[in-house]
């Protein structure tokens, strides 16, 4: 009966799609079988008994032993249901604490992932395959609905509140994300695509915040411009030359830079490390010492962009 099963439900994508299919198929025949067990009886009895001139219908008033039969039976089957149905939501409810942790922002109509380093995307949600990641939901409008079939999850996403859904993928590749909730218009273009991918993978991905590791090795200057501005370095320093609260990066690079207190250093990446993290370290002549440190707040990546971006500024 396997092949029913893959004909009637998606592709097993998680660790608990196999179990949550189980139950779904068995009850799918206990239908089947109730359905059979009452319709063709039904059929029967109505052509048995049916109308002949003279035939009189006995007077039945009750039966003690089949009212308990189909009473108990049915009660039995419910409670049995109703217990396995609670084993499973009780181990999925609540995900385990080395679970990653992805904020999910839905709105209409689209979704935004924020990973726990700061990374962030719009539209595909990478995960490592094999590991449980746990999504932390919220919605910028009305009420959506995280649904990702080969997973077996879905839930709701409510404004103002905070939902969780986990899941441990096991199926390398692309997922389908889609909203479940009737929320307008564009409702039904409202999907993502899940990426399933090794550990590497998905380490590069992150370090490269979302593009391709090719695109990203030759466009590291547009990353660093994206860090510029997602950094906040854009409130005091400029690209084109012109003077803010700091020296404007454009033609720094491999510049003598004469500092306050009358020494000289050449503007090379040790040099932009340290303005970085220890910005009183060294005051250009003519600005106030006012830079925060960044220390801790810039990857390795984005600090390799940030270099890029100060180089390509010549
Ligand atoms: C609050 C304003 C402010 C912010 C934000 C700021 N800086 Fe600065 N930065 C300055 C000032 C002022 C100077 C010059 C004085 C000094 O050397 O500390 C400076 C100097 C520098 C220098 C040396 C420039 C030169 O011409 O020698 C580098 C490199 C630099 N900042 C990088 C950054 C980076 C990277 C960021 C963002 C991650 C950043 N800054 C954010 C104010 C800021
Ligand atoms: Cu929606």
């Amino acid at each position: 009966m396997e092949w029913l099963t893959r004909l009637m439900l998606p592709a097993q994508g998680s660790v608990f799609a196999g179990e949550i299919d189980t139950i779904y198929m068995a009850l799918f025949w206990l239908s089947v079988v109730l359905f059979l067990g009452i319709a063709i009886p039904a059929v029967y009895f109505a052509w048995r008994y049916r109308y002949k001139p003279g035939r009189v219908t006995p007077h039945v008033t009750h039966n003690t032993v089949l009212e308990i039969i189909w009473s108990v039976l049915p009660l039995l089957l419910c409670v049995g249901i109703f217990f396995w149905g609670l084993k499973g939501w009780m181990e999925y409810a609540v995900a385990p604490g080395e679970a990653m942790e992805v904020q999910v922002t839905a709105r209409k109509w689209n979704w935004a992932f924020e990973y726990p380093d700061g990374s962030r995307d719009a539209g595909t949600l990478h995960v490592p395959v094999n590991k449980p990641v746990k999504m932390i939901m919220t919605s910028e409008d009305v009420i959506h609905d995280f649904f990702v079939p080969d997973m077996r999850v879905k839930h709701d996403i409510i404004p103002g509140r905070y939902t969780e859904v986990w899941f441990t993928p096991t199926v390398l590749g692309k997922h389908v994300v889609t909203c479940a909730e009737y929320c307008g218009k564009g409702h039904s273009d409202m999907r993502a695509t899940l990426i399933v991918e090794s550990q590497a993978d998905f380490d590069n991905y992150l370090a490269t915040g979302g593009t391709e590791w090719e695109d990203y090795k030759t466009h590291m200057a547009d990353w660093g411009k994206i860090q510029w501005e997602r950094k906040g370095c854009n409130s005091c320093h400029t690209l084109d030359g012109t003077r803010s609260k700091g020296p404007s990066w454009k033609g720094i690079w491999h510049k003598m830079e004469k500092m306050r207190d009358g020494s000289v250093v050449l503007v090379d990446e040790p040099y932009i490390k340290e303005s970085e993290n220890m910005p009183q370290a060294k005051i250009v002549d003519g600005f106030e010492p006012i830079m925060p440190t960044f220390q801790g707040l810039i990857k390795p990546h984005d600090f390799e962009g940030i270099v890029a971006l100060i180089q390509s500024l010549q």
